[in-house]
C-alpha cells in the first residue's frame, strides 16, 4: 500500500504556515514524527509549530530541548491553528484522539493532511497519506521528507529513530521487518544515536520508582493453576517509597516475563474500597475478554478494570475467576 506523495509535495510547496499535531497521551512515535516534521518544514523556509493535546512525558522531553511544543491550553495555540494554511495530523486519523486540539482544528479553515499508520479512521476531510502496513508513523514521515528533498539533519534523524524504535518495542515486535532495520540504519547514518535515545527513554527512572518496582517484584506469585502471575501495590507502598502513581505503569509488564505465565495481573489499591486491576496476556489469550468479565476493557494484549472492593477481597476474587477462564479457554475472542 504505497503512499502517493504527489499532492503532499504540492501542498508543502504552495503553502507557508504549518501546524503539526498528534494524539492525546503522546508517545515516542507521535512526538518523534511531529518534531521531525516541524524541523524539516523550517529547514525548507516554512513557518512550523507543534500544537499538541497533552504534554510530552518526561522521558520524551529530550526530543524538544527548546520547548517548542505548545499545548492546546496555551493561549498561543488557538491563533496558530486559526492562522495556519495547513494542519498536519500525525500518528492518528480519528477526531477523538485529538482531544482539546479537535475544536481548534474543526474551526480552522486550514487544509488538513493526515500522515498515519493506524487502521481506525474518521472522515477528517483531509489529504490522507496512510499506510497501515508500516509499524511506525516515523517511517512514513521519513518518506514524506525524502520526497521533499529535505536534508536529514541530526535532530530530524534522531527524532525519527525514536519514533521507529519505540513503536517497534525497540525492534523486537513481530513488525520488525528488514525494511524497518534499513530505515533505522539510514537514520543512524544521518546521526541518530541509539545508545543515547535508549538511555533517555528507558533509563531515566527515579530511585523511588525502582524501589516501588522492587516491592512489586518481590511479591510476584503464580496462581494455583500455574498460568497466571500476579502482584500488587498498596497505597502505603507509594507513601513509603515516595513513588508517584504514574510509577506503577510498567510494573505489570514484568508479571508476564515469567516463562510459564500466560496472564499477568497487577492489583493496585486505589483507596479502601476500590482496586484497579491491569491485565496482560500472551499466546491466544485476549485481555479484553478477561477484563470484560470485571466490567473493564482495553486491547488484546493489555486491558484494565476497576473493582469496587478492597484489595484483600479483589485479589482472591479475580484470581479465582481468571484462573478458571484460562483453564477452560473462556478467554478467546470470538
Ligand atoms: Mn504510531
Amino acid at each position: 500500500m504505497a503512499v502517493d506523495w504527489q499532492r503532499w509535495t504540492e501542498t508543502v510547496e504552495s503553502n507557508q504556515r504549518f501546524v503539526v499535531t498528534s494524539h492525546v497521551r503522546p508517545d515516542g512515535d507521535s512526538l518523534g514524527c511531529a518534531v521531525a516534521l516541524s524541523h524539516a518544514l523550517r529547514e525548507l523556509g516554512k513557518d512550523a509549530a507543534i500544537v499538541n493535546p497533552s504534554p510530552a512525558p518526561q522521558r520524551y522531553q529530550f526530543l524538544d530541548p527548546d520547548e517548542c511544543i505548545i499545548e492546546a491550553a496555551d493561549p498561543r495555540a488557538e491563533p496558530l491553528v486559526m492562522q495556519a494554511d495547513v494542519v498536519i495530523v500525525v500518528d492518528t486519523s480519528t477526531w477523538d484522539q485529538l482531544g482539546p486540539v479537535r475544536p481548534l482544528v474543526e474551526r480552522s479553515t486550514a487544509k488538513r493532511v493526515v500522515i498515519d499508520h493506524h487502521v481506525s479512521e474518521d472522515d477528517l476531510n483531509a489529504l490522507m497519506l496512510k499506510d497501515t502496513s508500516v509499524p511506525a508513523c516515523g517511517i512514513l514521515v521519513l518518506e514524506a521528507l525524502q520526497v521533499l528533498g529535505c536534508r536529514l539533519t541530526q535532530p530530524i534523524a534522531e527524532a525519527l529513530f525514536t519514533a521507529v524504535a519505540t513503536d517497534t518495542g525497540w525492534f523486537r515486535f513481530s513488525s520488525t521487518s528488514a525494511r524497518v532495520l534499513y530505515v533505522a540504519a539510514e537514520l543512524v547514518d544521518a546521526g541518530a544515536r541509539p545508545e543515547y535515545v535508549y538511555r533517555r527513554v528507558f533509563e531515566e527512572n527515579s530511585l523511588a520508582r525502582l524501589h516501588l518496582m522492587g516491592r512489586a517484584l518481590e511479591r510476584l506469585q503464580i496462581s494455583p493453576g500455574g498460568a497466571v502471575s500476579y502482584t500488587y501495590i498498596r497505597m502505603r507502598d507509594l507513601q513509603e517509597t515516595g513513588a508517584l502513581s504514574q510509577d506503577t505503569e510498567d510494573v505489570v509488564n514484568y508479571t508476564l516475563t515469567i516463562a510459564e505465565a500466560r496472564v499477568g495481573l497487577l492489583f493496585i489499591e486505589l483507596d479502601r474500597d476500590r482496586t484497579k486491576v491491569s491485565f496482560r496476556s500472551k499466546d491466544d489469550i485476549d485481555s479484553t475478554v478477561l477484563a470484560g468479565r470485571f466490567g473493564g476493557g482495553g486491547h488484546r494484549r493489555a486491558a484494565g478494570a476497576v473493582l469496587e472492593m478492597p484489595i484483600e477481597q479483589a485479589i482472591p476474587y479475580v484470581l479465582n475467576i481468571v484462573d478458571q477462564m484460562v483453564q477452560t479457554q473462556q478467554h478467546r475472542s470470538q
